[in-house]
């Protein structure tokens, strides 16, 4: 299998690191594939031109990151990644959506302050900042309701914090959210947030 990945997308992020976490890693060759570029082998397995898609031995592809992660999660059975059922369930999908909700934001904040001075809007930035800081908040007191210590929602939010500190690092939200930034802190040591580092060599 292939995963087209960058190493500065949060969402291809969530994906390796789901993979590690499901001792998957031999069986996936890594295609290291900037999106910004128009790249024709990107556009032949994902029509929406983005990273991450993981090409399968069958020849089909699947996207976007909630949906390969699922795809992962049930091709071994432990950890379990995603519950199948029940309250666990819904927090962990609801858990992801929050954290692909921050990074999406963070991103359109970054390529936003790319454009050439004249051309930034000041109020997408600052609405998206302010955005950012209520889920960061809302993060402080939901994730003590993730299931167990390791679930798609956990690693949904740790990629999500972890590109707030290597992007937008100004934006200061470990004020507001100390349990969090601790959580963060000890999160970030384990081995498959270590390898997937996006200031890594
Ligand atoms: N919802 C998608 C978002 C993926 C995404 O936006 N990836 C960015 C990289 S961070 C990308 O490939 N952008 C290129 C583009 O939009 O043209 C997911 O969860 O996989």
């Amino acid at each position: 299998m292939r995963l087209f990945y960058s190493k500065t997308s949060p969402y291809a992020r969530k994906v390796l690191v789901t993979v590690m976490e499901k001792g998957l890693a031999g069986e996936i060759e890594v295609v290291v594939t900037d999106p910004h570029v128009s790249d024709k082998v990107l556009a032949a397995v994902n029509p929406l031109h983005r990273v991450p898609a993981l090409l399968l031995s069958d020849g089909t592809t699947l996207y976007d990151s909630p949906v390969i992660c699922e795809w992962l999660d049930l091709q071994v059975a432990t950890p379990r990644l995603v519950p199948k059922t029940g309250h666990g369930r819904w927090a962990v999908l609801k858990g992801q959506a929050l954290a692909d909700g921050m990074m999406d934001d963070a991103v359109a904040n970054v390529m936003e302050a790319r454009r050439p001075e004249g051309r930034q809007s000041l109020e997408q930035i600052a609405r998206r900042t302010e955005t950012l800081l209520d889920c960061t908040k809302a993060l402080e007191s939901e994730l003590p309701g993730y299931p167990g210590a390791l679930s798609l929602a956990h690693i949904a939010a740790g990629c999500a914090l972890a590109y707030l500190d290597f992007r937008l690092p100004g934006l200061g939200w470990r004020s507001g959210s100390p349990t969090l930034s601790a959580w963060l802190e000890d999160f970030a040591r384990r081995p498959s947030m270590q390898a997937t580092r996006p200031d890594a060599d």
